[in-house]
């Protein structure tokens, strides 16, 4: 049995909801058969969301790590590649921390890269029919913080953990312009749960070789 720690975040810049820990929840409410999945909320605050993810897996102690965020703007659920040494806030975070400019763990590299097979989780959520594609950005707000957070986690405290971290779109009942793409919470669990089985079936090192590039 694999088990799975799936996070999500609090509601931030003023919305009611997020679609992150609404996927979360839904996907730790049903899991995919032969896992076993803990969700918990992290909140959208720079200096208490690593301390959080922390907390939430030593009292899991899981083997998959997948923390969700929001990504107003984009079409389908996206796989981050890469977390970033970095914040610069355009806005303010739920506490009113503003960093520019500032590492998320000073003196620590540059960037980790997610530890899970990033390709095969695009893959295994589109052929349940539900739009992904690889990020190579988790632009530079809680969400790479936490990507990076994760990374730097892994790396000097949980060296079994294998992890990383997903956008998706904003929930329909978020987006009433109808300019603005989004995707029901309960497509993204559905996809999510493709993910995390084909995480939880494919070593990281055996990922699928598939150009998922992009040339800007
Ligand atoms: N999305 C924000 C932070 C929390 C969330 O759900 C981001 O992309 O950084």
């Amino acid at each position: 049995m694999t088990r799975v720690l799936i996070t999500g975040f609090a509601p931030f810049g003023g919305e009611s909801v997020n679609s992150s820990w609404q996927a979360a929840s839904l996907v730790a409410a049903e899991p995919p058969t032969g896992l076993t999945v803990t969700a918990a909320e992290l909140p959208c605050v720079f200096a208490e969301s690593i301390n959080a993810l922390r907390d939430a897996i030593r009292a899991s102690t899981p083997d998959l790590v997948l923390c969700l965020g929001q990504a107003g703007g984009r079409r389908g659920v996206t796989v981050e590649r890469v977390g970033i040494n970095i914040d610069d806030a355009r806005i303010p975070d739920n506490a009113g921390g503003r960093p520019i400019d500032e590492p998320v763990v000073p003196g620590a590299p540059a960037a980790y890269f997610s530890t899970l097979p990033i390709k095969a989780c695009v893959a295994a959520m589109r052929e349940a029919g539900v739009p992904a594609a690889v990020s190579n950005t988790a632009g530079t707000f809680v969400c790479n913080h936490v990507t990076y957070g994760l990374g730097h986690l892994i790396a000097t405290e949980f060296p079994h953990v294998r992890g990383g971290f997903v956008h998706v779109p904003q929930a329909p009942e978020q987006v009433t312009d109808g300019a603005a793409p989004a995707l029901p919470p309960a497509t993204v669990a559905h996809g999510l749960r493709a993910l995390l089985l084909a995480a939880a079936r494919t070593p990281t090192d055996q990922d699928l070789k598939v150009t998922e590039g992009a040339t800007h």
